[in-house]
């Protein structure tokens, strides 16, 4: 348990007291002892280990507030707070979290309208029934927090949130007062798609850091500002949180920050088992930290290797640390092209020369240019089509000496019944097909799986595109039996993509996992329409990253000439 998390309690303790009426000098003892435990840095369970008389010895905590801490370290609740919570209604506390709304309005907002929660102060705010509570200056304000609020419990594809992040993250280390500071959360650990952007900021002086940090531009509402963290919304609704630690607790707040809470949680555990206790300043040995500065060296106190950010989930990386068997992660530098991109030859906006160019700037060997068979040229003669953008691929390869090397390929329909919709004549004449699911989602998982294999099956077929066809805020991953799917690929030597357009990440972590598992080849693609658009093999990786790749069944690891072989040997 943090000191944090009993900040957290005795303030909620703090507002409890304020609603039934209790004496105003309560919850400003609640309110300072709060403030205390926030800028506490030894973990307070070591100074509990001295008893009531010990925590007594912490400027602002009296005797009635030792108990309470204890009571809480020993059975994680407060039975003070509990008994409160049982005279209010149910999710007053969020209402009264909401700045600019404290007991009394609270109060008003309930008898009169019977608000108890923040779908309902919402409602309140919306019909104008809370205007005469409000008035129009209050309520407007509210409203627009309510409504942030409200609309950041969206996640955000990471493709989206990771530009607006960085962008922040810029604008946060030019503040006064940071020496270091780190996006972190789900966006540091590449998940597809985050709640909200968590920043780590090093600093000797929080207060004037976040001063200046929530008057930032980019900022259009604060919800909390406390002393060592704050939490606002940007323009569009994202929510960011912000956490300050002494430059010597980098490591630790860095962990602490990055998550995921399952990683966490375990780590702590392995700190109390060897009679360690970790925090976001560090690890404890007693009252002494003992590690702090680094992640490294944090991992090191806890005999664990630094485990990249991608795998921290619980889901056996602690186990892998433990024994030396952590995977050799891929890493940008050994993605030698991109295998899945369109043209203005079907639906992309981007001429062929173009997106050459742009995958030459990238560094790529090689770049699959995959129009969708269907949509080739006017698509009346779609044969034709392909003939003139085979000889239009070929000039231009000739042009620019293969650097990169533009692949004539195709992307194709699976239809309901998993045949194919191209014709034959440029199935046979493309240098690579990948097939995916466009139509027809949401088949049941059995009948899924026959067209998904029959489509595999097809021996023009060399990738399966975005197997589970999921588009965030559109429709969620097909269903299907993947181990035997992705067992079957490895059977038949075929390629199985992970696709990176940022409102795909197909598939899932956990269906990619399955798929890195099963020893099939695994592609990478952006399924860029847009020269832009080839920036998400950055995705792709993270994406890869979570799922444990290692390069070696990788084909975009392999050089132009191999990943001709490969292409070749099936072809025979
Ligand atoms: P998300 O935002 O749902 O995509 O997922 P995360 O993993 O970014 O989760 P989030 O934003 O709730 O928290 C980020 C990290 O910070 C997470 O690993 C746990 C940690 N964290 C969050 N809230 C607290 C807190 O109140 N106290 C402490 N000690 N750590 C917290
Ligand atoms: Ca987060
Ligand atoms: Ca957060
Ligand atoms: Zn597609």
């Amino acid at each position: 348990m943090s000191n944090e998390a009993i900040a957290q309690q005795l303030l909620e303790l703090a507002d409890l007291s304020d609603y039934v009426g209790d004496s105003p000098y309560k919850s400003r003892a609640y309110r300072q002892a709060a403030h205390t435990l926030e800028t506490l840095q030894t973990p307070i369970e070591t100074l509990a280990e001295g008893g009531a008389k010990a925590l007594e010895q912490i400027p602002g905590i009296g005797t009635a507030i030792a108990e309470k801490i204890l009571a809480y370290l020993q059975t994680g609740v407060i039975p003070k707070r509990e008994q409160l919570l049982q005279q209010v209604p149910q999710g007053i506390l969020e209402v009264m979290a909401v700045p600019g709304i404290g007991a009394k309005t609270a109060r008003l907002l309930h008898e009169q309208l019977g608000v108890s929660d923040l779908q309902s102060l919402r409602q309140a705010l919306l019909s104008g029934a809370a205007d005469h509570l409000l008035g129009s200056q209050r309520r407007e304000r509210l409203l627009r927090l309510v409504e942030l609020r409200h609309k950041s419990q969206r996640r955000t594809p990471l493709g989206f949130a990771l530009p607006r992040g960085r962008e922040l993250l810029q604008a946060i280390q030019q503040l006064e007062g940071v020496q270091n500071a780190v996006l972190g959360g789900s966006a540091r650990r590449m998940q597809e798609d985050v709640g909200d952007l968590d920043y780590l900021v090093a600093t000797e002086q929080p207060e004037t850091t976040l001063e200046a940090f929530v008057r930032l531009p980019q900022i259009a509402d604060v919800y909390a500002q406390g002393v060592r963290r704050a939490q606002v919304f940007l323009s569009d609704g994202l929510q960011v949180d912000v956490k300050t630690v002494p430059p010597i607790s980098w490591g630790a707040g860095m962990l602490s920050i990055t998550g995921s809470k399952a990683h966490s949680i375990r780590l702590r555990q392995r700190a109390l088992e060897r009679g360690l206790k970790l925090n976001e300043y560090g690890v404890w040995q007693g009252g002494t930290c003992i590690a702090s500065d680094t992640e490294e060296a944090v991992y090191a106190a806890l005999g664990l290797p630094w485990i990249p950010p991608p795998l921290r989930e619980d889901t056996g990386e602690i186990e892998a640390a433990e024994q030396g068997r952590l995977p050799n992660l891929i890493v940008a530098v050994q993605i030698r092209g991109d295998l899945q991109s369109h043209s203005n030859w079907s639906d992309g906006l981007n001429t062929l020369e173009e997106m050459a160019q742009a995958a030459h700037a990238l560094g790529y060997e090689y770049l699959a240019v995959t129009d969708h068979a269907h949509q080739l040229g006017d698509a009346n003669d779609p044969v034709e089509a392909f003939a003139q953008r085979q000889r239009a691929i070929e000039q231009l390869n000739e042009r620019l000496g293969g650097r990169p090397y533009l692949l004539n390929a195709i992307e194709v329909n699976i239809l309901e019944d998993g045949t194919l919709l191209a014709p034959e004549p440029i199935l046979r004449a493309a240098q690579l097909v990948l097939a995916g699911v466009h139509d027809n989602h949401g088949m049941p998982p059995e009948q899924m799986t026959q067209r998904l294999l029959r489509a595999l099956e097809n021996p023009a077929v060399d990738i399966l595109a975005h197997p589970t066809g999921r588009r965030y805020g559109k429709r969620p991953p097909n269903d299907a039996d993947w181990e035997r799917l992705f067992e079957r690929a490895r059977a038949l030597d075929k390629a199985v993509e992970i696709n990176g357009y940022p409102t795909r990440m197909d598939p899932p972590t956990p269906i990619a996992r399955m798929l890195v598992e099963s020893g099939a080849w695994i592609s990478l693609g952006t399924d860029a329409h847009t020269v832009r658009d080839l920036q998400a093999m950055e995705l792709a990786i993270g994406l890869a990253q979570r799922a444990w790749t290692t390069p070696e069944r990788l084909l975009n690891t392999r050089s132009l000439n191999e990943l001709l072989q490969w292409l070749q040997g099936r072809r025979n």
